[in-house]
């Protein structure tokens, strides 16, 4: 019965084979073109003395895959490139993102200044959980910077933007609004979910922080939930060290894998989906049964200006509202056909949605009327598809409205 390591018995091996592998890597390097996915939870140490040395933060080598993954790092490192930031950590989703990002700046006590033009579960997140952690919120009007400055009081860690924000496509004047919070030594965190690295890099307009729902144009496939955090390489560590260690929302390597292939044609994706937006948003302005729309790439819109100057394109998201009010809206999304009736944005599909029913359902009426979020505005994420077949579906389903 006595066993014996050099004849491993069955199930040994069925666990073991791997480390052949390992023994073989050094003969026949693999230089695999994609990233290999790093499927691991946790990895080997020499000794113990080097599993020692790595919890006291004296080697770098990778631990648990809740802190760190080669697969992870390879998604870091390009977005850390991309957004022209230090480092980057990637999540779990992007709320873990902001989660993580609140948490690593402010504790019991500490407030945020917000824009209040915001994705509905950051609201919630800023009305409804960390104000029970004692954490508080002011949101202001996210165009002008003067609200941003009035509204930062001495315990004000942190001041939070979207620009564009969704559903409203309200821009903020980030290198104006960096100046206010830092002379006042607050760092900005900029969520730049809706125009991706391509289109905007808001550490170069003088923000801190970045942060991405990954879920979106990073990934662009509907087909992964993810988030991303890029700033300073101290900041970050904290965020990883303190923060996600603590609260857990790390990413699989498999999400982590799906955008670093997203990555690969994010910019020709963006030529697209934009292209589509700009003959979509002129078709919609034309339409008799339109009342208003809503895309910073249209001289209409009262951003324009900042819009051109701040980021290299306006990016895929419309909002629109029809003839009619929410009633009219609605037949239009229960009546397309090619485009889909869902959340979410930054697909190579266009999708359709309702704010005030659906992503911004966290927004009390009242709420949604100081915002501008419209009863009846419906927002599109334009697709990939062939633009006149986008345009004859919308077209199609206006008529009925
Ligand atoms: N930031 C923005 C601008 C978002 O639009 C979203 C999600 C998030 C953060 C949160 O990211 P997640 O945790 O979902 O990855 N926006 C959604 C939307 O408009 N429809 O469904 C989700």
């Amino acid at each position: 019965m006595g066993g014996n390591i050099d004849k491993p018995g069955f199930a040994t091996l069925c666990i073991h084979g791997k480390k052949h592998l390992d023994k073989h890597e050094a003969d026949r390097p693999i230089r695999a073109v994609s990233t290999p996915i790093f499927q691991s939870s946790t990895f080997a140490f020499e000794n113990v003395a080097h599993g020692a040395a790595v919890f006291r933060g004296e080697d770098s080598s990778y631990v648990y895959t809740r802190l760190g993954n080669p697969t992870q790092t390879a998604l870091e490192t390009e977005m850390a490139y991309l957004e022209q930031g230090e480092a980057a950590l990637a999540l779990a989703s992007g709320m873990a993102a902001a989660t993580t990002a609140v948490l690593t700046c402010c504790r019991c006590g500490d407030h945020i200044v917000s824009g209040d033009t915001l994705y509905g579960g950051t609201h919630q997140l800023f009305t409804q959980t960390l104000p029970r952690m004692g954490i508080t919120v002011t949101e202001v009007p996210a165009y002008d910077p003067e609200d941003f400055a009035a509204a930062i009081t001495k315990k004000t860690r942190l001041v939070y933007l979207e620009s564009p924000a969704n559903p409203t496509l309200v821009l903020s004047d980030i290198a104006a609004i960096a100046e206010i919070a830092h002379r006042k030594g607050i760092p900005v965190l900029v969520d730049n979910t809706f125009c991706t690295p391509y289109l905007q890099n808001p550490l170069v307009l003088g923000a801190d922080i970045v942060l991405h729902s990954a879920t979106k144009y990073i990934g662009g496939h509907g087909d992964t939930v993810a988030g991303i955090l890029v700033g300073k390489a101290d900041w970050i560590l904290r965020a990883r060290m303190e923060i996600l260690r603590d609260v857990g929302g790390c990413i699989s390597p498999f999400n982590a894998w799906l955008l670093l292939r997203g990555l690969k044609t994010l910019p020709v994706r963006m030529d697209r989906h934009m292209e589509n937006a700009m003959e979509i948003a002129h078709f919609l302005s034309y339409h008799p049964k339109v009342t208003e729309v809503i895309y910073p790439g249209l001289k209409t819109h009262p951003q324009h200006e900042l819009a051109s100057r701040q980021q290299r394109g306006f990016g895929g998201m419309i909002s629109f509202m029809v003839k009619g009010g929410r009633e009219a809206g609605r037949v239009v999304m229960d009546n397309v056909q090619l485009c889909t009736l869902a959340v979410s944005l930054g697909d190579v599909d266009t999708l359709i949605e309702h704010p005030a029913s659906m992503t911004h359902s966290t927004y009390s009426e009242e709420e949604l009327r100081k915002v501008h979020i419209d009863p009846g505005m419906v927002r599109l994420s334009v697709g990939l598809e062939n633009v006149e077949d986008i345009i004859a579906d919308l077209r199609r389903a206006l008529a009925l409205a």
